[in-house]
């Protein structure tokens, strides 16, 4: 690696285009609408945008599903629209990275039909994981793996030749995973990438990242690998899940291949005697932080989502220990780290934050059965923005946590689409909550997602106190709170360098100072307690995610930067 690449101290702003914004008026989000509101992020200081998928999709898991990875969905408009969209963000200097779902096609992809259509043993099955059953007429599945999103990760095909093979889904049974042994998947993919390459995209997210390779020979497997918090019964009982992200179908040591060709495919597009730029971040669910960082090498990716904060608890202590051991383990491998608070799969972090039984741990993954105190968690969210922005490295931000968005805790089940929620029989509510339209302006029908007020998720009355226009200039704002923070961030060119732990304050507060060889720095604060800290006398407070008490000190559940 270098040491000044872009991505290194990144801001990277997740665009979820079926909820940001609707151009055509149907109630959904698209590029156009996309494309309309990229000065907002522009505006809020952001350097890249990453899309969720836009492409051709039958939309049974809101587009993780591909049907054709070269064409875009005319839910979200045309190949036009994503180059016009592209082609915007550069101009208001932002980078584009652009989700790529490898591990599984859709069951409309060309390549599903032909090998429904063809023979088992074909050409054309075998670019999936299709075998034959057990038991006398193989009617059991070929193992006993279940699905991430609950329920069988093997759906049999009716044969009309009488030999009902079964296929391998980790996800939904409209999600059939390829097989990443065959040469001719590996070669598809690639060219997948310099298609989107050659039109100007700077990077990929890579979806699952961590599936891609299965162990030899499909090996049963006892632990747990669903979403769903807390229902493993071996589970410890804190509820989370020892197998998250381990067990035969994740973490194969053969996946690094795949990505260590795809870096070739991406410095092709950089040879030009261009600096290094198009980058890619691994989406891994692999713990721990050290397993983790094996994806993150300089000649395979260049990021993956650190997810350690998506299950922390509100607890100094776990924060320190998380920070400690993501840094040291990217450090070893010259990588910078990433911080992530919320995205599309997750409940929001406000209402995780804002759960009534602090100790609750979720992973903050569809389990959602209780109603969080929507005001605490909004200011330990503003509170966590402040420690995660200071922190080094690249951090990515979820459409709507710049508004201070909760999770739509009370969505009816009648207008609920994810597939995760009918394949747990309605047990857990899903991701819904998380992916409802953004409220642009307070005072219009949607409150501005639409030209026709239409929204595809109904979105809380309550909301027009979050639209995105209620908040523009409006001190204290959660919206005027991020863009004074990726301001300064900025200025103090927070993300590079080091830090160092400040001692000296109770166990419940998290204190660091921000290290740079050419600078002076901040010092972060954030109290994490129930009781008011002192700073120190004659500290000059940068940024405060809330109103300091009249005597200076640094109520519960906020956090400030101090000049360093
Ligand atoms: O594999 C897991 C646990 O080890 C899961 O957490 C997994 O990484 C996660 O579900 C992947 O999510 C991504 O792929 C899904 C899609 O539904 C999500 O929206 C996407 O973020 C299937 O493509
Ligand atoms: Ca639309």
């Amino acid at each position: 690696f270098g040491t000044t690449e872009w991505w290194r101290t990144a801001v990277i702003y997740q665009v979820y285009p079926r909820s940001f914004a609707d151009g055509n008026g149907d109630g959904i989000g698209d590029l156009p609408g996309v494309t309309a509101r990229l000065e907002h992020l522009a505006a809020l200081g952001v350097d890249a945008v990453w899309l969720s998928p836009f492409y051709r999709s039958p939309q049974r898991d809101a587009g993780y599903d591909v049907a054709d990875y070269r064409d875009v969905d005319p839910l979200f408009g045309t190949l036009d629209d994503a180059d016009a969209m592209i082609a915007r963000a550069h101009e208001l200097g932002l980078r584009v990275i652009v989700d790529l779902v490898p591990n599984h096609t859709s069951s409309e992809h060309a390549w599903f039909q032909a090998a429904l259509a063809a023979a088992p043993g074909s050409p054309e099955r075998g670019r999936y994981l299709f075998r034959d059953g057990q038991g006398e007429s193989g009617e059991l599945p070929p193992n006993n793996w279940r699905s991430i999103f609950g329920g069988p990760a093997w759906t049999r095909v009716p044969d009309p030749a009488g030999a009902g093979q079964w296929y391998l889904h980790l996800f939904d049974s409209s999600q059939p995973d390829l097989d990443w042994t065959n040469p001719e998947v590996r070669a598809e993919l690639e060219d997948v990438l310099r298609f989107w390459l050659r039109r100007g995209v700077d990077g990929f997210r890579v979806d699952v990242a961590h599936g891609l390779v299965k162990a030899d020979g499909l090996p049963d497997w006892d632990g747990t690998v669903e979403m769903v918090a807390g229902t493993d019964p071996g589970a410890p009982e804190d509820g989370q899940s020892p197998a998250f992200g381990s067990g035969p179908m994740f973490d194969q040591d053969g996946v690094h291949d795949v990505y260590r060709a795809w870096r070739r495919v991406l410095d092709e597009f950089d040879a030009d005697g261009e600096r290094r730029s198009r980058a890619l971040v691994a989406e891994a669910w692999v713990e721990p932080p050290a397993r983790l960082a094996r994806y993150v090498r300089d000649d395979e990716m260049q990021q993956a989502f650190n997810f350690s904060f998506l299950t922390s608890l509100w607890d100094a202590a776990e924060y320190r220990r998380w920070i400690t051991e993501s840094l040291e383990s990217l450090d070893a491998v010259g990588a910078p780290t990433t911080w992530v608070l919320s995205n599309h799969d997750v409940v929001r972090h406000p209402s995780r934050f804002g759960l009534p039984v602090p100790g609750t741990r979720t992973n903050g993954i569809f389990a959602h059965q209780t109603q969080p105190d929507e005001e605490l968690g909004l200011r330990r969210g503003r509170a966590a923005t402040l420690f995660m922005l200071a922190l080094p490295g690249s951090a990515y931000l979820y459409q709507g946590e710049e508004l201070g968005l909760p999770e739509h805790t009370t969505l009816p089940d009648d207008v609920r689409e994810d597939p995760s929620y009918f394949r747990t029989g309605h047990a857990e509510a899903g991701r819904d909550g998380c992916r409802v339209p953004i409220p642009w302006s307070a005072h219009e029908p949607g409150f501005g997602f639409s030209p026709t007020g239409r929204t595809w998720l109904p979105q809380p009355e309550s909301w027009a106190a979050y639209a995105a226009d209620a908040q523009t200039g409006v001190k204290g704002s959660t919206l005027e709170l991020y863009r004074s923070a990726l301001a300064l961030r900025r200025e103090h060119t927070l993300g590079a360098g080091g830090m160092e732990w400040v001692e000296g304050y109770p166990d419940d507060v998290l204190a660091f100072r921000t290290s740079r060889p050419d600078g002076a720095g901040v010092v972060v604060v954030a109290n994490l307690g129930t009781t008011p800290v002192a700073l120190p006398a004659g500290a000059k407070v940068l940024l405060a995610s809330a109103d300091l008490a009249d005597d200076g000190a640094l109520p519960a559940d906020v956090a400030v930067w101090l000049r360093g």
